[in-house]
């Protein structure tokens, strides 16, 4: 066939399959992006760790890195060093940063004790999330604006966390973070993050109504928000409340506000011993919440709180009695895949 006929037979064949098609397949959806919690110091010593997170993520967003704790030294000084060494590694290798984050109770430097009243602590928030946003504008598209607002046992009234913010602010507070952030930039996802909002229980139930409640309030005020994080941080030997789950995704939906899995691990200090039983039952949660999130939306993304077995928070609060190491990562101690990788690999590629 001469070069002419092939290509004018080629466009035959292209408009004959673009016509058949149907329009919702002409391009197939975007995969839901994975991604993990880093620490910075294992980022410079450990070449294995920045291998696996290269190989399996396309998504970073530092573990401590971008905290109160270590970006304000001091009241008037800000310290990136952390932020810009995780970017910089994301940069080089093709990956998106995601920010946590601008406001929680935990984390805060000592000086921060002394912001009293309200114009005072108004002041320090803006300038906090501005600056800390701003500098990052256009490279870091999903923020963490609120972390952890809502009560451990929200009852009636008391339904948010105390907190320096809360005390000297009431609850605008929230409100105002998420004004400054995009103000700094307009463009960013901005998020409220929070925890056990997942398993089957009355306090887990309580605490996903008080968080719509603030969702709520917040989209009656027009404030900006677009997403609520999931920490999924799962107690193991709790079920997710798989309908529960869904009905609130569907009602955040209708409110026009996304979900993504922000810290995904499996607290395993009162799973079985044995490995293989216990790595079943972590991958198990892990696929029920996902699945109940994704039966009602689709999650922008999915990160989970580290990437190996190696470097976890969870022995910090949750030892083994037995004691043998905590599993709550997708990777094992030697970098190994256990079933809650491929866990996440069916939901990023499927979904
Ligand atoms: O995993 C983090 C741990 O290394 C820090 O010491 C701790 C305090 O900064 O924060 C941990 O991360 C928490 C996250 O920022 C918010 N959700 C709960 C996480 C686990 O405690």
């Amino acid at each position: 066939m001469r070069r002419r006929d092939f290509v004018q037979a080629s466009l035959a064949v292209a408009a004959h399959t673009a016509l058949q098609a149907p329009v919702a397949h002409a391009s197939p959806p975007p995969r839901i992006a994975y991604g993990s919690a880093v620490r910075g110091d294992a980022l410079v010593d450990d070449f294995a760790y920045r291998t696996a997170l290269v190989d399996h993520c396309q998504l970073v967003v530092p573990e401590g890195g971008l905290k109160w704790e270590a970006v304000r030294p001091s009241e008037d000084r800000f310290d990136f060093y952390e932020g810009d060494k995780l970017l910089a590694f994301a940069d080089q290798n093709g990956l998106k940063m995601r920010g946590h984050t601008l406001i929680w109770y935990a984390a805060m430097p000592e000086w921060t004790s002394s912001i009293r009243g309200g114009k005072a602590a108004e002041k320090a928030l803006s300038k906090h999330v501005r600056t800390v946003v701003g500098k990052y504008k256009g490279r870091i598209p999903s923020w963490d604006v609120i972390n952890e607002a809502i009560a451990e046992d929200p009852r009636g009234s008391d339904y948010l966390r105390p907190n320096l913010w809360l005390e000297n602010m009431g609850k605008g507070y929230i409100e105002t973070a998420f004004r400054r952030a995009q103000e700094a930039d307009p463009k960013v996802q901005l998020v409220i993050n929070e925890y056990d909002i997942e398993c089957v229980g009355e306090q887990f139930t309580n605490r996903r109504n008080a968080l719509l409640r603030v969702v709520r309030d917040l989209r009656d005020r027009d404030a900006p928000i677009h997403a609520v994080g999931f920490q999924g941080h799962l107690k193991g030997q709790y079920e997710i409340d798989k309908e529960g789950v869904s009905s609130f995704v569907a009602e955040l939906k209708a409110m026009d506000v996304d979900v993504l899995v922000t810290e995904l691990d499996v607290i395993d200090n009162l799973l079985p011993a044995d490995e293989k039983q216990r790595d079943e039952v972590i991958a198990g949660r892990a696929s029920d919440l996902l699945q109940a999130i994704l039966d009602a939306n689709r999650p922008t993304a999915i990160l989970t709180w580290g990437i190996t077995d190696r470097y976890t928070w969870v022995p910090m609060w949750f030892t083994r009695d037995d004691g043998s190491p905590n599993r709550p990562l997708p990777l094992d101690r030697d970098y190994k895949a256990k079933p809650l990788m491929d866990v996440i690999g069916r939901f990023v590629s499927r979904a």
